[in-house]
């Protein structure tokens, strides 16, 4: 995986060199960029910023034109599917793209694979959703956060204390609901492949237990970018500050922010608790993780290749909830070994009022309406089961 280097070059822990990471992308085909057809971006502050690895993302921009014009000479080979995720290659979801790769290799006969560039060494989520949209990566595994700027609908299921239980997010995700929040990214230039689990979010910080809303005043706590979950930290009285997942540790640390809110497993994969000890269990948003592809890479393969794409992201699923369940344990067990402060939160029904206006302020449109409906009675029929 890492070229011979003849003079001392940047290698990140993930151990990818930058010029291999360039190599790759060079392979990549960015017929937008080539072409000048910028199709619609995320918006981001920082349009030239550099990621791990000294690499700007306009320069893998770049990169990936010069590999259109390999491929025009007709001296590019296949190459393998390339996707980013920002966890490192442990976590769940790495390890389902790569389970996915497995399928794939052995139902094309080698012909179709997917290499991962884990640890988010490509940079943010959404720094590597804007290179997937012009077709610069094949795939992208991100939370729906990013998304939220893009596609209205990518905003439900990480409505807060939507969901009752695992069970009742499946049934909606595996259902219409979630197709049709699949199929809302095609207009964004990305082909919605399947959902991976993420478990809930719960709330930890630096100073102490919450066990009420009040517990959060004038806290700094992390949010990803996205204006629902500026809302909802915001309507709890807390400091909303966005930021990547890579940048959370040091800000922990540095005392530039107070918390964040996340899940057992990134809670622990990113060392977070070693800087902020107090868990409190709110488990306020349930959104799901989502496989993207670029649309410009899947209008290029085959239909039948499309099909052996999708059935085998379906399959990496079921895969994937088998993983995340272990790992959510390890992930406690690990936590609760190290001496967090981890307390249940009694009074939910305080936070769930207090969140509960961002519903109305980005749910607006009739079908987002719809599709929060379906939902809600997707969970009342399970309700009424037991
Ligand atoms: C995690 C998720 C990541 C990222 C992260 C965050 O749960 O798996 O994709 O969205 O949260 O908070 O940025």
């Amino acid at each position: 995986m890492v070229g011979a280097c003849k003079r001392p070059c940047a290698k990140n822990d993930t151990g990818y060199h930058a010029s291999q990471i360039k190599r790759d992308l060079a392979q990549s085909t960015t017929r937008e960029v080539a072409h000048g057809r910028e199709g619609r971006v995320l918006s981001s502050p920082d349009t030239n910023s550099r990621m791990g690895n000294g690499l700007s993302r306009r320069g893998l921009l770049l990169a990936g034109g010069a590999g259109l014009m390999l491929t025009a000479c007709g001296k590019a080979g296949p190459r393998p599917l390339l996707s980013a995720d920002s966890h490192p290659r442990e976590y769940p979801t790495v390890r389902a793209v790569d389970y996915m790769a497995g399928l794939l290799r052995e139902e094309s006969g080698g012909r179709l694979d997917i290499k991962i560039y884990a640890g988010g060494q490509l940079g943010s989520e959404r720094d590597t959703l804007e290179i997937t949209t012009f077709g610069g990566l094949d795939l992208n595994r991100v939370n729906l956060a990013p998304l939220n700027a893009i596609e209205p609908l990518t905003l439900i299921p990480a409505l807060p204390f939507l969901f009752q239980s695992t069970e009742h997010l499946h049934a909606t995700l595996d259902g219409e609901v979630g197709e049709a929040i699949l199929a809302s990214l095609e207009p964004h230039n990305l082909i919605g492949l399947c959902f991976y689990d993420s478990g809930a979010r719960s709330f930890y910080n630096s100073r102490r237990p919450i066990l009420t809303p009040d517990d959060m005043h004038g806290m700094k706590i992390r949010v990803p970018n996205s204006d629902l979950y500026l809302a909802m930290i915001r309507a709890l009285g807390a400091d909303a500050t966005p930021m990547s997942l890579g940048e959370v540790y040091q800000s922990l640390v540095q005392g530039v922010i107070d918390g964040a809110e996340n899940n057992w497993t990134s809670y622990e994969s990113g060392r977070h608790f070693e800087a902020a000890p107090y868990y409190s269990l709110t488990r306020h948003v349930m959104a799901p993780e989502v496989l993207v592809m670029s649309l410009d890479r899947w209008r290029k393969l085959s239909d039948d290749d499309k099909t052996l794409v999708s059935s085998a992201a379906k399959r990496s699923v079921i895969a994937m909830r088998e993983m995340w369940r272990e790992r959510v344990e390890e992930a406690r067990t690990a936590i609760l070994a190290a001496g967090v402060e981890v307390n249940e939160v009694d009074d939910l029904a305080a936070f769930q009022a207090r969140m509960e206006p961002v519903w109305d302020e980005f749910i607006v449109s009739p079908r987002q309406k719809e599709l929060v409906e379906l939902t809600r009675a997707i969970g009342q029929n399970l309700e009424s089961r037991t």
